[in-house]
C-alpha cells in the first residue's frame, strides 16, 4: 500500500477532495502552510493500493491548476531598497508517494 501525500492550493482542495470522494478515495485534509510563500495551503493524505497511485495523480491533475502568485520578497539585511514584488508559479500540486506498511482501522 501507499500514502499518497498530496500539497494543494486552498483553491482546488474542494475541488480535489470531492473528485476523489467520488472515485472511492478516502480523503484526510490537513490546513497547511507553504515555506516559501508563508500562505495557507492544504495538505491531503489518501491512503491506497498500489495499484490506484496513478489513478490518484490522474485526479489530481483534473482538478489542481498551475497558477501566478506575487509576493513581496524581504530580506534578511538591512537595505534602502524598497521591498521586491516577485511573481511566484505554484501547483498544480506537490506530491509524495510513500511506502505504508500497514493500513488498519481498529
Ligand atoms: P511554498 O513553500 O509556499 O512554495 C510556493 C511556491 O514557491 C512553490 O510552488 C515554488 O514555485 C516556489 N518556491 C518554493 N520554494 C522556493 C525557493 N526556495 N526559491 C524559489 N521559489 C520557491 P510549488 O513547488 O508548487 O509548491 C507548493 C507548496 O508545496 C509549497 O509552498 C510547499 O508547501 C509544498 N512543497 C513543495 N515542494 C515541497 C518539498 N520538496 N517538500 C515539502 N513541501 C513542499
Amino acid at each position: 500500500m501507499k500514502l499518497v501525500i498530496a500539497m494543494v492550493q486552498d483553491e482546488d482542495s474542494e475541488a480535489a477532495v470531492h473528485t476523489l470522494n467520488e472515485h472511492g478515495y478516502r480523503v484526510t485534509k490537513l490546513a497547511t502552510t507553504g515555506g516559501f510563500l508563508r500562505r495557507g495551503n492544504t495538505t491531503l493524505l489518501v491512503g491506497v493500493e498500489d495499484a490506484q497511485v496513478d489513478d490518484v495523480l490522474a485526479l489530481l491533475r483534473q482538478t489542481c491548476r498551475r497558477r501566478t502568485v506575487f509576493t513581496t520578497l524581504v530580506t534578511e539585511t538591512p537595505t534602502m531598497l524598497p521591498s521586491s514584488v516577485v511573481e511566484v508559479e505554484v501547483g498544480g500540486a506537490t506530491v509524495f508517494v510513500l511506502d505504508m506498511e500497514r493500513l488498519e482501522q481498529v
